[in-house]
């Protein structure tokens, strides 16, 4: 329809600005019937940890008003397979991949990015930080800027030679300072949201659904707080590239997070309900863009921020 809407990931080109979400389609087969997969930006893979893991126990998913918790536990099958199986399927298919990566130390994530090094297919890391369902939940790397910064310095080191995007969380005191540690450390972008630490009880048995007790939280319950948090971050780091996601289900949503500074957007909850949603909303953010006047999407990234009357005060 005439409009551009190719946009980068860090220095590379990707014709579509919607990705899939990490973790919310493995690596991408169960949505291959119902989308085009090389139509999407990429199609970003559940983080994938140096050995194979069967995850928390179940229940692992609860229903929540807009949205769900999940307390999967990284579950995949580690590096090896996800080298010899998942990621050479979806170089087969002709899809880009951003692998994403977690860990439950510094020297993980390092050796993850090395064993990724040249791998057929990916164009993109996600450095997955802030996975609320680690075993011990007080040491998510996110929520400590130091932390953040020394995973991300020692992924940039280990030089997997593509794009590096860190994953943060939104339970924190100060996103925008944890972004720029992330930047510091040789981020050259960010993804902007991982679910919220929730929790849900069952009023039968008085006991809490999930088995692990807390999960954490997606979809449309937390778009607002995703938001405010792609616009703090890029409010405050207005040259770093954001891949913005939480509770996307349509095209106005995702204009959204592009006015409010993302070049990207991943939609994850929403494929449950509907798999084929990624591509609609591609259309649909196209279509919006055309409507308002766009020639290109890089000409909407960030646009509600030029808006003269908004002051430093009422930005932050
Ligand atoms: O696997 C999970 O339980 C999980 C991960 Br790695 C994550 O990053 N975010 C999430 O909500 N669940």
């Amino acid at each position: 329809m005439g409009i551009d809407m190719a946009t980068r990931l860090g220095g590379t080109q990707i014709p579509s600005p919607v990705l899939t979400a990490s973790g919310c389609a493995a690596a991408g087969r169960e949505l291959d019937p119902f989308l085009d997969l090389t139509a999407l930006g990429a199609v970003v893979t559940k983080s994938v940890q140096l050995r194979a893991r069967s995850g928390r126990p179940t229940p692992r998913m609860a229903e929540t008003p807009s949205g769900m918790l999940n307390s999967i536990g990284l579950q995949g099958p580690g590096i090896e397979a996800f080298l010899s199986d998942d990621l050479p399927w979806l170089a087969s298919r002709g899809a880009r991949a951003m692998v994403s990566i977690a860990g439950g130390a510094v020297e993980e994530y390092a050796e993850l990015a090395t064993r990724l090094r040249g791998a057929r297919g990916m164009i993109a890391l996600e450095v997955n930080i802030s996975c609320p369902n680690v075993e011990s939940r007080g040491e998510v790397f996110a929520c400590d800027p130091a932390a953040a910064s020394a995973v991300l310095a020692a992924v940039r080191g280990a030089d997997p030679g593509v794009p590096i995007y860190a994953k943060l969380s939104p339970d924190v005191t100060d996103i925008a300072s944890v972004a720029r540690a992330c930047a510091d450390g040789g981020a050259d972008g960010i993804s902007a949201i991982n679910t919220l630490l929730g929790l849900v009880i069952d009023t039968e048995t008085l006991r809490p659904v999930l088995s692990a007790v807390t999960g954490g939280l997606s979809g449309p319950a937390i778009r607002p707080v995703a938001l405010r948090c792609v616009w703090q971050i890029h409010r405050a780091l207005p040259e770093t590239p954001i891949l913005g996601m939480g509770g996307i289900t349509n095209g106005a949503e995702a204009l959204q997070f592009v006015v409010a500074g993302a070049s990207a957007v991943s939609v994850g909850t929403a494929v449950f309900g509907d798999p084929s949603a990624p591509e609609r909303i591609g259309r649909e953010l196209a279509e919006l863009l055309v409507r308002k006047g766009f020639a290109r999407l890089s000409d909407a990234i960030g646009f509600a921020h030029r808006s003269a009357e908004l002051t430093d005060a009422a930005g932050t």
